[in-house]
């Protein structure tokens, strides 16, 4: 599995192959490894890649991974969800993988993941708190099922420090 960079959201490529290296390759998630500055070669962690969900879970190498100075990034507005590219994943460390970054860092792939989206509308307001609050679990305390976005800390609960990811993420409704 690869997902390109940014610059075509909805559109995959396989890995160049030696015939056609020529490709430029940076800043992806390459299944088998890729050389080229900014890669990764690590689980994607998508929704559901079996059935094409290529949306991002909590934890996500691809979160806050992708490079803002890619060419036509910059023309990017939204993902293939229609919602607001470049959000900041708080709990996602903005990675050397950017090194022409601006933040909000962009994430790899066609859909941007939103920190504390809970009901996946793509803005982390009060509904998104209302399902915190039946999430919440502390520490320790397991994700219950429908929860797994509120686990922004990827830790396996839903406790204060998932809160405070979501309060530094929480935009209110658009
Ligand atoms: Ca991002
Ligand atoms: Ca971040
Ligand atoms: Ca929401
Ligand atoms: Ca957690």
């Amino acid at each position: 599995m690869f997902t390109n960079p940014v610059a075509m959201p909805g559109v995959y490529h396989r890995p160049p192959k030696k015939t056609r290296q020529k490709v430029r390759q940076t800043a992806s998630n390459v299944q088998g490894g890729f050389t080229g500055e900014g890669n990764i070669n690590t689980n994607p962690l998508f929704v559901d890649a079996a059935n094409d969900n290529l949306r991002l879970l909590p934890g996500s190498p691809c979160i806050d991974a992708a490079d803002n100075g890619a060419p036509g990034v910059g023309a990017i507005a939204t993902d293939v969800d229609s919602h607001a590219r470049f959000a900041d994943d708080p709990a996602t460390v903005d990675t050397e993988n950017t090194p022409k970054a601006i933040v909000p860092i962009i994430d790899m792939g066609p859909y941007e993941y939103i920190a504390g989206d809970g009901d996946r509308d793509g803005d982390t307001d009060l509904f998104d708190y209302e399902l915190f609050a039946g999430c919440a679990t502390g520490p320790g305390g397991g994700v219950p099922a429908g929860c797994i976005f509120l686990d922004m800390d990827a830790d396996g609960d839903v406790d204060l420090i998932d809160f405070a990811v979501f309060q530094i993420a929480f935009t209110g409704s658009p």
